[in-house]
């Protein structure tokens, strides 16, 4: 069922408009400016399909977003339209690498990037293979916030809630995601969280009544990174000897420690070591059953960071390292 070992689709997304600060969206470009996709293909043997951009989504930004205040909610809304109309694009962009059988590299860009990703995921590996597919995620946050929940308004805290159907258009605003169908969506019982340290108090009510599968950063050092690995992929029925089933990785880089990845907009600290990280994506590939990776929140300017500091390059070298363990450079 899964796509062709060495077709690999890459789609630099520069796109910031989950969250408020710049940065996030030169990401695709320093990772590729590092070398990345170069030693993908020489080092490798991936056939890179890419349209050499990295895409700014203009053409897709309406000229006025205002704030969206629902009834009952913490904070408003930001840039809700903006949000919706270049994940639709971002999601017709990966379906049609999808689609043809390649696996699919999206570089962010911010995680509500990933509402786009893993929609055309959903929906290709449901029309190619006739099945569900399974989310890792990979992060300090849970980033199910509902807008009703979120305490921020910055629909980076809010993709998971989209695209499991927690959260849907509301009535009065059809055009906020009102594009998103049941064949773009995911079940809560096939997605599993790793690296949790930052989660809001709605967000673990709705990780407890959802009964979702969550190895937080208590987690790993209880059992270590092996057997928490060993489990999430039991539960998504990837270990081994089970059946298997196709896996989306989305990956937000503030998972790894501070220390490592310094350069993202949301740090928390207490996260993974750079080879947690790597162990994961590693562990990820064994199982072959990987169809798409997004690797998101690298931000190359935060907090006044200059662009070629220290900590902006550590963290795109952190970033560069976590895509290539996930495309096999740890095979022997
Ligand atoms: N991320 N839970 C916070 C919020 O604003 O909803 C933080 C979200 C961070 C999102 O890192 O992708
Ligand atoms: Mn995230
Ligand atoms: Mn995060
Ligand atoms: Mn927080």
């Amino acid at each position: 069922f899964l796509p062709s070992k060495d077709q690999l689709g890459v789609v630099g997304v520069g796109f910031s408009g989950g969250q408020t600060k710049p940065g996030v969206d030169a990401a695709p470009a320093a990772l590729i400016e590092a070398g990345l996709l170069d030693s993908l293909s020489n080092e490798l043997g991936y056939t890179i399909h890419h349209d050499g951009k990295v895409h700014n989504y203009t053409e897709y930004i309406p000229p006025s977003d205002p704030p969206l205040q629902t009834a009952g909610a913490r904070a408003p809304m930001l840039k809700a339209l903006t949000v919706s109309n270049v994940t639709k694009a971002i999601a017709d962009q990966v379906y049609e690498h999808a689609s043809q059988g390649r696996l699919v590299l999206t570089l962010g860009g911010d995680h509500s990037i990933a509402i786009g990703t893993i929609a055309g995921t959903a929906k290709a590996v449901r029309e190619r293979l006739g099945r569900e597919m399974a989310v890792i995620w990979i992060d300090a946050h849970a980033d199910i916030n509902t807008p009703e929940s979120s305490g921020s308004g910055n629909i980076h805290g809010m993709p998971v809630s989209y695209l499991t159907g927690l959260s849907k258009a509301p009535k009065e605003n059809p055009e906020v995601f009102g594009w998103m169908k049941d064949e773009n969506r995911i079940n809560v019982s096939k997605l599993v969280y790793i690296g949790l340290r930052d989660v809001d108090i709605p967000e673990k009510k709705i990780l407890r009544e959802n009964g979702i599968k969550a190895f937080s950063m208590h987690d790993v050092d209880k059992y270590g990174i092996g057997r928490v690995m060993e489990m999430a992929l039991e539960h998504l029925n990837c270990g081994p000897g089970q059946e298997g089933m196709p896996i989306h990785l989305s990956f937000d880089v503030d998972a790894l420690d501070p220390q490592v990845a310094p350069s993202t907009g949301t740090p928390v600290r207490g996260g993974l070591t750079l080879r947690e990280g790597d162990f994961i994506c590693e562990c990820i590939h064994e199982t072959g059953c990987l169809v798409a990776m997004d690797l998101v929140e690298v931000n190359t300017i935060v907090e006044g960071v200059e662009h070629d500091s220290f900590g902006s390059m550590e963290t795109v070298r952190a970033g560069c390292s976590l895509v290539r363990c996930a495309l096999g450079e740890s095979l022997l």
